[in-house]
Parts: structure tokens; C-alpha cells; sequence
């Protein structure tokens, strides 16, 4: 099978009560049972990732969480972990069981899915065992509704159908440089002599750059920026595309000819799945930058595998030497992202290459709601270095 990040997947979270057969729902949909079900209610107990191919939709995850309805210290943690889920969630699976307290929260979230412009569906499950006349619920709420067992297998095929309609149709987005290359193209991937991966591994961004060039059947040469040269001179022409690490931009800028189309991993993948033009205005509010200004850095991983620490420290130094003097500057890791951002005149995202393109955009909504310019590491280097017209021409190019 073709693995798929798991961040370029569909993520189809199942929401719903304690016991109220969201984990039985996962395994029905995939036919394993993968997921822990048992009749103790809050058996699941954090978010469970589960990939899995969906006929006619692709590689999907499906998202496994503990009951909404949970209570006590452990239960509000819980429940802020589903929270968190939402932020990622592209298609909201809401499992209704209509008992009292629950049909509440069950609405709720609902709601809370809808309001986040998250495509929705109803199921109400166990029909083996009840009756539940659906048009009240349908009529009520205005979604599709789906009566399934998961135990006796029943209605599952309607299930899988209703999420294909309703899959967002975003979702099928291009790939990352399908339309810079044609077949044929010779494209260079330029990395720091010191790769910023472990032994026998690429950053994430380069493999999943090196693959989609490799599927649209680029010819792709891979140097480290000390070879670059020699490997220019040896090219019997010019390259179509250079592609390179922000960090060796300068020696790269300086080697390859003006003539040459050339960008970087991280413009690449913010255009991928963040919204590059939003990051480039972003990026100009530097210059509006006064000591004392208020700055967020946001980064996804709490640990940082590679070299995130230079990344941070270095985008400090530049803003506070952008600003003339220093600035507040806050950093912000992991799943949680404040709700009120309005205090900052500047949000500097890390590439998110760990989140999926749902969680970014959530990140740029929440900003541009109130009126926050945001940018992300990867385009701020490009502007401290002064490339951005460079390194985005190349793309812009290809949309006029
Ligand atoms: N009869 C019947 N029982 C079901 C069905 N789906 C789930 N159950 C039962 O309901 C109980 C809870 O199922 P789970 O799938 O673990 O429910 P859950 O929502 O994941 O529960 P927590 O993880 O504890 O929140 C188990 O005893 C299941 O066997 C169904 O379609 N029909
Ligand atoms: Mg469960």
C-alpha cells in the first residue's frame, strides 16, 4: 500500500457519549478491530489515529476519542484533548444517542462543527437493539443522518457513501509541485552540507518534495550546497528548478543564475497547505515592527527533531533586530493555540510540516479574524535574506 503522511490525509473524526460505539464504529468502517471497545464507558481514553484507505476517497485517518461527556479532573483533560482534535478535523462523524444529559453535548458539538464550516454527519448506531425514527433529528438539525449497527455490520456501505459525498471537495487539492514541473524537467534539491535529519534520513519536507517530483516524472539531482557548484558546471544546460533549505539560501542565491526558477522547501510547503499569500503579506508586517511590539512564535512540535531551535532563536534575533530593539516575543508549541491573539502584531508560524493542512488553516483563521498578520519561519527567512521576490516569483509566475 501507498503510505501517505499522515498529515496529507483526510481526517474523519468519530465524536459522540462515553460507550456510545465510536471505537465499534471505527473498527466496522475499517473491518479490523483495531480500536479497544468494551461495554466499561471510557475505554477509549485519548485521541487514537487510525490509517486507513476509503474506497473512491483515498487515504483517510480516522480519529478515535474518548466520550464528550466525560466529567472529573481526567475527564475535563480529555475532553480538552477532543477539543483539540477539532482543530485537525476535516469531516466530523457525530454519533447521536439521544439520552438525556448526552443529547445536549451531542448537539453541542454538533454545532461547534458546524460553526467551524466542518462537514457533518449524524449516525445513530446499535439499531440492532432500538428503534429511532431519524426524520425528527434530520428535519431538526439539517444533516445527513445514518442508522448503523456496527456489531451486526449493517448499513455500513451508507455510511462510507455519505462520507464520500461528503468529504470536502478542498481536500482533493493539487500536489505540492505538480504544476511547477513537466515531465522531463531536470530539478536540483540543494541541502546544507550538515543535513538537518538524522543519519540516513531527509527532512520531511525534502522526501515528500523528492517523491512528488519523482511522480511527475522530473529528472531530480540532490546536492548538498557545497556540491552545487560543481554539479552546475557539470550540466550540460541550465536546471528547469532549484530547490533549496532557506538556511544555505545566500551560497545558493549566489551560485544559481538569475535566469534559473528558484524557491525553497518551505515556500513550497507553506503554498502546500497553508495559504501562501497570507503568509507573505505576513511577512511584510515586519517592517512595521517597534521595540516593545508585542510577537507570537508558534510551533507544532513540543520536541523539535532537528534543528527547530535554530530556527527559533534565529528569527528572534532577526525581529528584534527588524524592530531596532527588543520586542515581547512569546512562543507558543504544540496542539494548543490561544484563542485571543489579538495583543500581537505578528504571528511567525513554524512550517507545521506535523499538522495537517486543517490545523494551519485553522491557525490562519483564528488570526486573520482578528486582524493579526501571520507568517511562517520558512517565508521570514526568505525576507530577512531579502530572496522573497526570488523565491516566490517562480510561483507566481505559474498562477498568472
Ligand atoms: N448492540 C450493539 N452494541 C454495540 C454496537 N456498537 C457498540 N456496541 C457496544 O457498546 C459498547 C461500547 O462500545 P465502544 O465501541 O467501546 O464505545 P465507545 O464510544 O468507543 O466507548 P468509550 O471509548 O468508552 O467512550 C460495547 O459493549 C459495544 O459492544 C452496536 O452497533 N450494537
Ligand atoms: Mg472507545
Amino acid at each position: 500500500m501507498q503510505a501517505s503522511p499522515q498529515s496529507d490525509r483526510l481526517h474523519i473524526t468519530v465524536f459522540g457519549c462515553k460507550n456510545s460505539g465510536k471505537s465499534s464504529l471505527i473498527n466496522a468502517l475499517t473491518g479490523q478491530s483495531t480500536a479497544l471497545v468494551s461495554d466499561e464507558p471510557g475505554t477509549t481514553t485519548e485521541p487514537v489515529y487510525q490509517p486507513f484507505h476509503l474506497d473512491r476517497v483515498g487515504p483517510v485517518v480516522l480519529v478515535d476519542t474518548s466520550g464528550i461527556d466525560d466529567e472529573g479532573d481526567q475527564g475535563s483533560f480529555r475532553v480538552h484533548k477532543t477539543k483539540q482534535v477539532l482543530d485537525e478535523t476535516d469531516l466530523g462523524i457525530v454519533i447521536f444517542s439521544q439520552e438525556n444529559e448526552c443529547f445536549k453535548l451531542e448537539k453541542e458539538w454538533y454545532r461547534e462543527l458546524v460553526g467551524r464550516n466542518i462537514p457533518v454527519i449524524g449516525v445513530i448506531t446499535k439499531v440492532d437493539e432500538r428503534y429511532v425514527d431519524i426524520d425528527p433529528l434530520e428535519m431538526e438539525l439539517n444533516i445527513p443522518i445514518v442508522k448503523i449497527s456496527a456489531k451486526k455490520k449493517m448499513n455500513i456501505g451508507s455510511l462510507k457513501d455519505a462520507i464520500r459525498v461528503f468529504a470536502p471537495v478542498e481536500f482533493e487539492r493539487a500536489s505540492i509541485v505538480g504544476d511547477l514541473v513537466k515531465p522531463g524537467d531536470t530539478v536540483v534539491l540543494v541541502t546544507p552540507e550538515t543535513i538537518p535529519a538524522p543519519k540516513y534520513r531527509l527532512v520531511a519536507s525534502q522526501q515528500q518534495i523528492l517523491r512528488d517530483l519523482l511522480d511527475h516524472h522530473a529528472m531530480v539531482l540532490f546536492v548538498t550546497d557545497a556540491e552545487l557548484p560543481g554539479l552546475l558546471a557539470k550540466l550540460n544546460g541550465r536546471p528547469d528548478l532549484v530547490i533549496t533549505d532557506s538556511q544555505v539560501f545566500d551560497k545558493v542565491n549566489a551560485v544559481v543564475p538569475a535566469s534559473v526558477p528558484l524557491t525553497t522547501y518551505a515556500i513550497l510547503m507553506a503554498r502546500f497547505k497553508g495559504d501562501l499569500e497570507r503568509f507573505i503579506d505576513g511577512a511584510k508586517a515586519i517592517e512595521t515592527l517597534k521595540p516593545g511590539d508585542k510577537v507570537l512564535l508558534s510551533e507544532a512540535c513540543i520536541q523539535h527533531p532537528h534543528n527547530g531551535e535554530i530556527d527559533r532563536v534565529l528569527v528572534q534575533q532577526k525581529l528584534h533586530e527588524a524592530a531596532g530593539g527588543q520586542l515581547e516575543i512569546t512562543t507558543n508549541v504544540g496542539p494548543d493555540f490561544p484563542d485571543n491573539v489579538g495583543d500581537y502584531k505578528l504571528i511567525v508560524h513554524c512550517g507545521g510540516c506535523i499538522f495537517n493542512r486543517k490545523q494551519l488553516m485553522m491557525r490562519l483563521l483564528r488570526s486573520n479574524e482578528q486582524g493579526v498578520p501571520i507568517t511562517n519561519y520558512g517565508i521570514s527567512f526568505a525576507y530577512f535574506h531579502g530572496i522573497l521576490p526570488r523565491v516566490v516569483d517562480v510561483l507566481q509566475a505559474e498562477q498568472r
